[in-house]
């Protein structure tokens, strides 16, 4: 059984939004007709406390997009984005969100940052949806949303280490792309043997 997985298509990653990806907005109208040849469909949902440690208001001195160094390695400073019950933190109106069989939230630990829709950024507190999928003996996934070089790419390389078979839809991806992100983006997914559609 295969799955669509649908990566934070959220306001803030929107045009106009706290965090905005160029042309972030033009994947929704192909994502909802994907959704239509899929047979489960995955929703993510970045879900930050307003104090997250992600955000570059909560360091003296940084701006958006320094880094730091966080006990589990090196973590982009990003602008304040996707904060717990704010506008900027639902859903895109234009996604439709009928078939959302599952809507796995993550990052809500304020001293972690989580990009990956399988584990956090230490890369081993795991946000369940490993489980779920194969309690669903769910194997396949492809995969689509925002941002292509962080969630997309963090979501498929850990899926394909999990043994997934998964295809990225790059046509459905938009990208933040700092410092050359997305071509070493794409680099570790093919290394990883995530196809690139
Ligand atoms: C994302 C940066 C921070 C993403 C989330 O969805 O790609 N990027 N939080
Ligand atoms: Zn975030």
């Amino acid at each position: 059984m295969s799955a669509l997985i649908v990566i934070d298509v959220q306001n803030d990653f929107c045009p106009g939004g706290a965090l905005a990806v160029a042309e972030g907005d033009q994947i929704i109208e192909g994502i909802n007709a994907l959704m239509d040849d899929s047979e489960a469909v995955i929703f993510t949902q970045d879900w930050h406390p307003a104090d997250h440690g992600s955000f570059a208001s909560q360091h003296d001195g940084k701006s958006p997009y320094e880094t730091v160094e966080m006990p589990y390695g090196t973590q982009v400073l990003w602008p304040d984005h996707c904060v717990i019950g704010s506008c900027g933190s639902a859903f895109q109106p234009d996604l439709n969100l009928n078939r959302a069989e599952m809507v796995i939230r993550k990052g809500f630990r304020r001293e972690i940052d989580s990009y990956s829709a399988f584990f956090e950024n230490d890369h081993t507190t795991p946000t369940g949806l490993d489980g779920y999928l194969r309690t669903r003996g769910i194997t396949s996934l492809t995969l689509a949303g925002l941002a292509t070089d962080f969630c997309v790419a963090y979501s498929a390389i850990d899926a394909a280490k999990l043994g997934f078979e998964v295809t990225v839809r790059l046509d459905l991806c938009r990208a933040i792309d700092l410092d050359g992100s997305l071509a070493a983006a794409k680099d570790q997914m093919t290394a990883a043997g995530v196809t690139l559609l």
